[in-house]
């Protein structure tokens, strides 16, 4: 059975990823708006994603003899400025979730909750996956902030990624 201490910092995570979601939500309509849909795809899918990570650590806890308790969720701010700001946020914001995982993984360690590291080292290798993958498009508009050939290029390029849950999406 997890702590209440470990309890409480577990839902607190859970609160973050849920947060994410919304937040690349907000996201996906602001490029929505200005008939970005390959960028917006891009963001709907990620709100998939974060819905993903934050489901899994409910399941977890409940697995655990843990309570979920839901918390309040903030507003998402509603304008981005341009495709590169959005996505700098959005970069910002994974840097912020995975400094998040790894305290979370240190409390798990200092309880000798081994269980709890063990299972949240998918979310630290998810990590490098989710910096690596904003990273890569925050060069890339960097490349061609102002030229707008380029703009809708990667457009449709972003317009390609789908949803793929992971294997123990039913866990
Ligand atoms: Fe974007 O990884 Fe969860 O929050």
């Amino acid at each position: 059975m997890i702590s209440k201490k470990l309890e409480k910092a577990v839902n607190e995570q859970i609160q973050k990823e849920t947060y994410s979601a919304y937040l690349y939500l907000a996201m996906a309509a602001y490029f929505a708006a200005q008939n970005l849909d390959g960028f917006a795809n891009w963001f709907y899918v990620q709100n998939q994603e974060e819905t993903f990570h934050a489901m899994k650590l409910h399941k977890y806890l409940i697995e655990r003899g843990g309570e979920v308790e839901l918390m309040e969720i903030q507003k998402p701010p509603k304008d981005f400025e341009s495709p590169l700001k959005a996505f700098q946020a959005a970069l910002e914001h994974e840097r912020f979730i995975s400094k998040s995982i790894n305290e979370l993984l240190q409390k798990a360690l200092d309880e000798g909750d081994h269980a709890l590291a063990s299972f949240l080292k998918w979310y630290v290798d998810e990590q490098v996956e989710e910096e690596a993958n904003a990273e890569k498009i925050v060069a890339q508009l960097e490349m061609i902030e102002g030229y707008k050939p380029g703009l809708y290029h990667l457009d449709k390029e972003l317009a390609a990624r789908v949803f793929t849950p992971p294997v123990d999406a039913t866990a």
